[in-house]
């Protein structure tokens, strides 16, 4: 795919010179800016491919080989190389990738594991969960009843004091474990016991740390949980999109709840595009871009530290780090809109004990998926702490000589340079 030269390229711009430009628009913004928010990254030229073919025009609900709709042999070659790709991956026994999404995902297994009115025993939002894991303005809060456990105050580890206590106290039919702004190895086996000892369900979200499971540098989920959810476009850098693992005694219903349940037609040129990502993740050249994710968010932990910043937790063991702005007296969202200034996208999260309210938090969330996809290294972490500290203490007087590092940088380790 050539985005200039390329002639289905060409029937964009002719046929909406508006879209056309926002496209290029955000293709130089990705290209000349740092992306550091831990939940995307920058998929290969090959699962975009998959994303823009013929595939879209397909209806194909139901599954392969049982559709309600002719003419899907082809739909049902990509659709079963997704499913038997994903199990490979994971050593799962059972796969649904139609979830158009993440929070799609964990409806689907609401739905096959809950009734109405049951309890979800989820990770508190402003600790590092998430919204779908029982947050009160969300499904998962609205239809089902949500109680939240958290981490401590002392260490700001996940409290298992509290959420066997939790458990025991709420008898929850689902445990959820799985975050999207927690910088620590997550215990599976523990969250396992839990959930063992009330007869709860396991599902774990591991939307964030897909990548890092699949290539073995985080703890993986699947033997010990009934269901594993996740996206398939943050760590795991493939295309916006869900999907859901689950034992074998879970497929039916799991299937019949997502198709007929709660969706149509699936996205048969995403789950192409998914396959391409499971694909490109069971190679040996993942492995090794996920240990430097890891590595480099590390040494930007450690470098960031040295400039007096504090971290929740303490550090990192993955993707991520959560900078409690606290002691540098700045909220998250003025550190996000100093950041955005000069070509460094972050964006503002709660920290645990929280005292602004979601839209100024006391925090701000990054990850490193996307500069080690760009071919960053330990060196180029250290440069960025040095900015970003730099950038939060002086202001605007810095703005100048950072966007000409970052700029920098940015030429120095190019973005999809054949677009
Ligand atoms: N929005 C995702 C994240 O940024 O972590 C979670 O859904």
């Amino acid at each position: 795919m050539n985005w200039k030269k390329d002639r289905v390229v060409e029937h964009l711009k002719k046929t909406d010179p508006e879209i056309y430009q926002a496209v290029c628009s955000e293709i130089k913004r990705q290209q000349k800016s740092l992306e550091l928010i831990p939940s995307e990254n920058s998929t290969s030229l090959a699962v975009m491919e998959a994303m823009g073919t013929v595939l879209t025009n397909k209806y194909a609900e139901g599954y392969p080989s049982k559709r309600y709709y002719g003419g899907c042999e082809f739909v049902d070659k990509a659709e079963d190389l997704a499913i038997g790709r994903v199990k490979a991956l994971f050593g799962a026994e059972h796969a649904n990738v139609q979830p158009h999404s993440g929070a799609q995902a964990n409806m689907a297994v609401y739905l096959t594991a809950l009734e109405a009115g049951d309890t979800i025993l989820g990770m508190d939002l402003s600790h590092g969960g998430h919204l779908t894991h029982g947050f009160k303005v969300n499904f998962s809060g609205i239809l089902y009843k949500g109680v939240a456990y958290g981490v401590r105050e002392s260490d700001q580890r996940i409290d298992f004091d509290q959420v066997r206590e939790l458990a025991k106290k709420h008898r929850p039919r689902i445990l959820v474990a799985g975050a999207s702004a927690y910088p620590r190895i997550i215990d599976f086996q523990a969250f396992a016991s839990i959930a063992k000892e009330v007869d709860a369900l396991l599902m774990v979200d591991m939307a964030h740390i897909a990548g890092l499971v699949a290539a073995k540098v985080h703890p993986s989920p699947v033997p010990v949980a009934d269901f594993v959810t996740s996206t398939t476009h943050k760590t795991l850098r493939g295309p916006r999109g869900g999907f859901v693992l689950a034992k074998e005694m879970f497929k039916k219903k799991l299937d019949s709840r997502v198709f007929p349940g709660m969706q149509g037609g699936p996205l048969m040129h995403v789950i192409a595009a998914k396959a391409v990502s499971f694909l490109e993740a069971s190679r040996p050249d993942f492995v090794d871009y996920q240990k430097n994710v890891v590595g480099n968010c590390q040494v930007l932990a450690g470098a960031l530290m040295e400039e007096g910043f504090k971290l929740v937790s303490g550090g990192t063991d993955n993707h991520l780090l959560l900078i409690d702005l606290r002691n540098k007296g700045i909220t998250g969202k003025d550190a996000e809109a100093l950041l955005d200034q000069v070509g460094l996208t972050a964006n503002k999260n709660t920290v645990p004990f929280e005292t602004e309210s979601a839209f100024v938090t006391s925090g701000i969330r990054m990850g490193t998926p996307c500069i080690t996809t760009r071919g960053m290294g330990p060196d180029e972490m250290r440069r960025l702490a040095k900015l970003i500290s730099r950038v939060l203490r002086e202001g605007e007087p810095s703005f100048m000589d950072v966007r000409r590092e970052v700029a920098d940088l940015c030429e120095q380790f190019p973005l999809y340079p054949e677009l």
